[in-house]
């Protein structure tokens, strides 16, 4: 780790989110086509597949030593994240937004050292807001980012120098997605989860969104704007730029079953938390309490 310069691999990443910020906003997603992969909601256009050619090709060429892990190349089964120094990358995270127009999609890029999350950069060119991180020094926000010096100062995260204790749920604005999974033990766990966190006399959580982007809910969890976000079933991806970005923010990614202090980068069960003076630990206690004890599983 100590001879790799992080700084320089974060504007690499930067200069590259623009790139691929300007194929996306370039593109006419009514009229490209789209595959489907899991089901007919889990989607891949032609912009995710040549956005991740774009960043991967750019990568091997300027990083031939280090590896690399793509949503549109990934084989389940057989691609994994090891120790290896890897880039981690979603070209378009929140496909459907991007198919729909809805200005929550963005390009995730993550860079890992022993799986730890160690570069993040997040860039929703939609509303041209850049999201970066660099370990051990601090995690950033930056709107109209694109646009030299037009660009806004970047403000440091969590915004407002954090919200000091987290309270309980019911205080609280918490993220989480349905997902692309719709049947089977995982769907019927969050199903019940959803309704256990809603209800009135259970967690009744102040309120609840679901941007459709995982890499945005948790630079949302990062910047304060929300306290927490849940998911199972995304996959490092979807979640290893936002959570080099949390980290430096103060907030921290539990595991999405119960008891789980210390997730793995490809655990698929998440749960994020923003910084917070005091009420860390306890909120995600209520959390999984919530959960009745269940446990999602997912393959790799
Ligand atoms: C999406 C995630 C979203 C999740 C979807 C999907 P994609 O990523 O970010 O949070 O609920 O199932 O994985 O497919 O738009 O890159």
């Amino acid at each position: 780790m100590a001879d790799i310069n992080l700084p320089e691999i974060r504007d690499t990443l930067v200069s590259l989110a623009f790139e691929a910020g300007r194929t996306i906003l370039a593109a006419n997603p009514s009229a490209t086509s789209a595959d489907t992969k899991l089901n007919a909601v889990d989607i891949v256009t032609e912009t995710d597949k040549a956005v991740e050619v774009l960043i991967s090709s750019r990568l091997s060429t300027l990083y031939p030593s280090f590896s690399f892990i793509g949503e549109e190349t990934y084989v389940k089964g057989v691609t994994t994240v090891t120790d290896a120094p890897t880039f981690i990358v979603d070209p378009i995270d929140g496909t459907q937004n991007f198919v729909h127009g809805f200005p929550h999609a963005c390009i995730s890029l993550g860079f890992a050292v022993e799986k730890i999350p160690s570069v993040g950069v997040v860039y929703n060119p939609f509303l041209d807001i850049l999201y970066t991180g660099v370990r051990g020094q601090g995690s950033y926000m930056q709107r109209n980012a694109s646009e030299g010096s037009n660009a806004k100062e970047p403000q440091r995260l969590p915004l407002n120098g954090g919200k000091g204790k987290l309270n309980k749920l019911c205080n609280s604005l918490v993220a989480f997605e349905g997902g692309s999974q719709r049947d089977g033990e995982n769907f019927e766990i969050k199903m019940r989860a959803f309704r256990n966190l809603l209800e009135s006399g259970k967690g009744m959580v102040g309120g609840f969104r679901s941007l459709g982007s995982a890499a945005l809910n948790i630079c949302g969890v990062a910047a304060g704007q929300l306290d927490l976000y849940w998911e199972g079933g995304c996959y490092a991806w979807d979640v290893a730029a936002g959570w080099c970005i949390l980290n430096e923010a103060g907030g921290k990614m539990f595991g999405g079953n119960p008891g789980v202090w210390e997730p793995e980068l490809d655990s698929r069960k998440y749960l994020a938390v923003r910084g917070a003076t005091e009420g860390q630990k306890e909120i995600v206690e209520e959390f999984w309490g919530l959960l009745g004890g269940e446990e999602m599983v997912y393959e790799h």
